[in-house]
């Protein structure tokens, strides 16, 4: 079978996995990539730019042109609007082809999803069984009966359902991510994505983790799991060797969870790999040690959620376990071994302190990381805090449905605050951004007196300044990446895409 996989915006790791299994098993798999420049949904919402390098209709085109038996997309809630408007002119296009969807929005909203008259089939949870196991009934016309974490529709509309099975417990048994479909359109070379676990102690409302971990419909099994340090390390040395990279940035949601395991990684990984690295951690797993064995492994940032500094908050509404002195162990433990690290924080939390942005400005003040990531509230759909947004009115029952739908989604943007609360909000994100800008001094030079007579776009203008100089001033690794990644798609743009062809059999997990 030909399988197109569609990504937008950026590597997709589900989709390597999804890929080097398929292609494991003997099918031919191909990518199409959607840039999705000045619209990437992660940085830069631009509106103009985002016109002068929208290349929807090529896209359609190019997946045509692969003549595909089924074409795969495994979209966001942010990516959700465009993935169906993809998918419904593929569909009229090439009518033969299966549209399955899967991943993070899909599972949240199944039914949303099954609904749509150009989809085939989505998965429900993992897909490293389901998606095969569909691929292989096709030669024989179709599925007949119910597969775990998919569902199908017959030719009548019926939907099967498959019911939700435990977590794979195997992390071993998948092939390493398909690194080579995205060769052409991701500097591989320059940051190389990987994952060495799956799962999260944890179940924060607002996070992927606090309806997946729920999914299985019996015993789920362990959620929390770990690739072995052989099979991890085994495809980081396979892959030194095919791209040199000269970065490594592990995307485990908690990347320092399971200390055993990190000492025996990082002790190999210093000795076998020795390129710089980033990854994501949480305060309540990163004590003197782990920061220790980060920085002697070459770990050059960690990512870490601070989010709220309203304590009572975070615990009672958000699910957040950490209290302000994890918080500042954590911190220190990384200063003390010279480890940078940028901080996620969100605004715009309803019924928050005000008093919890102050108390940000002071830590971020006093142990000033690399980067404040900054965020709005956004209610993803599937989560405990779109719940109880729909239940307390916040959200409304046609709003609501607007997002499952794939419309009125943006970390860029406000939800429910009001303007005098916005405006307080982007005066803290500017200082916020300032900070690896200047001194101690910072609450003197920006004073809320400066910054409140500041209008609305010139702060917003000054807020991607302070970012982008910030960025330069610290020399911050993810920020050059992005830049060169823009820099590439922007003059690949107006160029024809190289001739569509399958990639080869390199990845040597592939015929184990
Ligand atoms: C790495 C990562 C990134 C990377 C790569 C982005 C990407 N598209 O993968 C970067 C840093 C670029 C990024 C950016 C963003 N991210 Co991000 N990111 C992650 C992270 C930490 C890991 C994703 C991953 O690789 N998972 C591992 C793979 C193996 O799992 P998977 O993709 O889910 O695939 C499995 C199943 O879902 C399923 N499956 C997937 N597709 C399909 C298809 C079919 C047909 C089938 C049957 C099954 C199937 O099978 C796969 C194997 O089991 C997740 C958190 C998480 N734990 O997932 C957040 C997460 C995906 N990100 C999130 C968000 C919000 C964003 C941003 C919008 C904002 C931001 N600033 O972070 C941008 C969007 C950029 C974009 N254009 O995609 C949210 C998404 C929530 C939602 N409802 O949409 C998540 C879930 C975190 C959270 N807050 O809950 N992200
Ligand atoms: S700790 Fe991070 S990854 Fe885990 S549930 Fe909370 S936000 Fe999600």
């Amino acid at each position: 079978m030909r399988i197109v996989f569609v990504a937008i915006g950026a590597e997709q790791l589900g989709i390597g996995t999804l890929s080097a299994l398929l292609r494991r098993a003997g099918h031919d798999a191909r990518l199409v990539f959607n840039p999705a420049l000045f619209d990437d949904r992660y940085n830069l919402d631009i509106p103009l730019l985002k016109e002068v390098f929208r290349r929807d209709a090529r896209i359609v085109s190019e997946i045509v042109a692969h003549e595909p038996d089924v074409v795969v997309f495994s979209p966001l809630t942010v990516t959700y609007r465009w993935t169906i408007d993809t998918a419904r002119a593929v569909k009229a296009a090439a009518p033969a082809a299966r549209i399955v969807l899967g991943g993070v929005h899909t599972s949240a909203v199944p039914e949303v999803v099954i609904a749509e008259a150009c989809v085939d089939a989505i998965g429900v949870g993992e897909g490293d069984l389901a998606l095969p196991a569909y691929v292989a009934t096709l030669p024989a016309g179709g599925p007949t009966g119910a597969i775990p974490n998919l569902w199908w529709k017959r030719s009548d509309g019926a939907v099967v359902r498959g019911g939700n099975s435990a977590f794979l417990p195997d992390l071993d048994s998948l092939p390493f991510s398909d690194k080579e479909l995205f060769e052409d359109v991701i500097d591989l070379p320059s940051n190389y994505l990987v994952m060495g676990s799956r799962g999260c102690p944890y179940r924060c409302t607002f996070c992927l983790n606090n309806f997946w971990a729920e999914l299985p419909d019996g015993e789920g099994g362990r959620f929390v799991r770990h690739r072995s340090p052989e099979h991890l390390l085994a495809e980081l040395l396979w892959a030194k060797r095919r791209y040199a990279f000269r970065h490594v940035e592990f995307v485990d949601d908690v990347f320092t969870v399971n200390h055993k395991w990190l000492r025996e990684v990082l002790g190999r990984y210093r000795r076998e790999i020795g390129v710089p690295f980033s990854c994501l951690t949480h305060a309540k797993y990163l004590n003197d040690e782990v920061a220790r064995l980060l920085a002697d492994a070459g770990c050059e940032s960690v990512q870490m959620g601070i989010q709220s500094m309203d304590e009572d908050y975070r615990r009672k509404r958000l699910r957040r376990v950490e209290r302000a002195r994890d918080v500042e162990r954590a911190l220190t433990a990384l200063e003390k071994y010279g480890v940078r690290f940028t901080l996620d924080h969100i605004f715009g939390f309803p019924g928050e302190a005000d008093a919890a942005q102050e108390a940000a400005l002071a830590l971020y003040g006093r142990f000033r990381p690399h980067r404040v990531n900054t965020f709005w509230l956004t209610y993803f759909p599937g989560t405990q805090i779109f719940r109880e947004a729909v239940a307390e009115g916040r959200l409304t029952a046609e709003e609501a449905s607007a997002i499952e739908r794939g419309g009125a989604v943006s970390y860029h943007q406000p939800r429910d605050s009001d303007a005098a609360s916005v405006h307080r909000y982007l005066r803290y994100e500017l200082l916020f951004k300032s900070i690896p800008l200047l001194g101690p001094q910072l609450g003197d030079l920006l004073s809320k007196e400066v910054t409140a007579r500041i209008p609305r776009p010139a702060l917003r203008a000054l807020i991607y300044a302070a970012d982008v100089a910030s960025a330069v001033r610290t020399g911050n690794q993810d920020m050059a990446i992005y830049a060169r990644h823009y820099a590439r798609e922007m003059a690949r743009a107006w160029l024809p895409r190289r001739s569509p062809k399958p990639p080869g059999r390199e990845n040597p997990s592939l015929t184990t």
